[in-house]
């Protein structure tokens, strides 16, 4: 009988969310299976484990190879509390103000990658919607304004020349997954640092094994 890994990661390759949370593994130093899915035909063991049919999906063993120490947990953040919980709080910063920080920039990031996807399905229709459309894109562009606002090179992104929050991760992951699908909407050119920002730290060894392919 094979024994289950400790984790199994159900994730796409192109998928933002699952990425953070890719990243966040590594980064903890925990190995997982890695369960490649097409989320638009959503094989029946990633319904089993998240009947909302998306990605990511962690797949705890607490005990590996007894099924009742077995559970599921859906949805990139709730992945990301539960390795803060259960790995000695290394996702968001002990200090209290400075993690409702994190955690506020952190939400803008992941709202970035919402945005974008929502975009990105919308125009793969035969009629996009112009409005929905028009709605996702206004709502990036306030938000691309709001984060280039603020000092790149501090916290709530980074928290020493080397080291990015759990917030800087998730910009460099919302913006490499705007470059990918975001055509036709000029955000590097008004917003250069954000562009530059990308460059500086996509090719750290912590990013650049995850980056999605085109
Ligand atoms: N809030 C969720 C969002 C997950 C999500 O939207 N995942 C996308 C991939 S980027 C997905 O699985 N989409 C499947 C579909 O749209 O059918 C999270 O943070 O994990």
């Amino acid at each position: 009988m094979t024994i289950p890994a400790r984790y199994q990661l159900y994730y796409s390759i192109r998928s933002p969310f699952a990425r953070r949370v890719r990243i966040a593994m590594g980064r903890l130093g925990l190995p997982f299976e890695a369960r490649e899915v097409n989320v638009f035909e959503p094989p029946a063991d990633l319904l089993a484990a998240n009947p909302l049919a998306l990605v990511p999906v962690l797949v705890v063993n607490e005990k590996p190879g007894v099924p009742d120490r077995t559970f599921s947990v859906p949805d990139s953040s709730t992945i990301l509390e539960y390795l803060h919980e259960s790995q000695g709080e290394r996702i968001w910063p002990k200090d209290l103000a400075l993690r409702a920080r994190v955690r506020a920039a952190s939400t803008l990031a992941t709202g970035l990658m919402t945005e974008t996807v929502r975009w990105f399905l919308e125009q793969q229709r035969e009629s996009p919607s112009a409005d929905w459309g028009g709605e996702a894109i206004a709502n990036i562009e306030r938000t691309l304004a709001a984060i280039a606002a603020t000092p790149l090179k501090s916290p709530p992104w980074k928290v020493s020349d080397l080291q990015l929050t759990q917030a800087g991760y998730d910009l460099i992951v919302a913006l490499e997954y705007m470059r990918l699908r975001l055509k036709g909407v000029e955000w590097e050119a008004k917003y250069p640092e954000l562009s530059r920002f990308v460059d500086q730290h996509r090719v750290r060894q912590d990013l650049a094994p995850t980056s999605p392919p085109a």
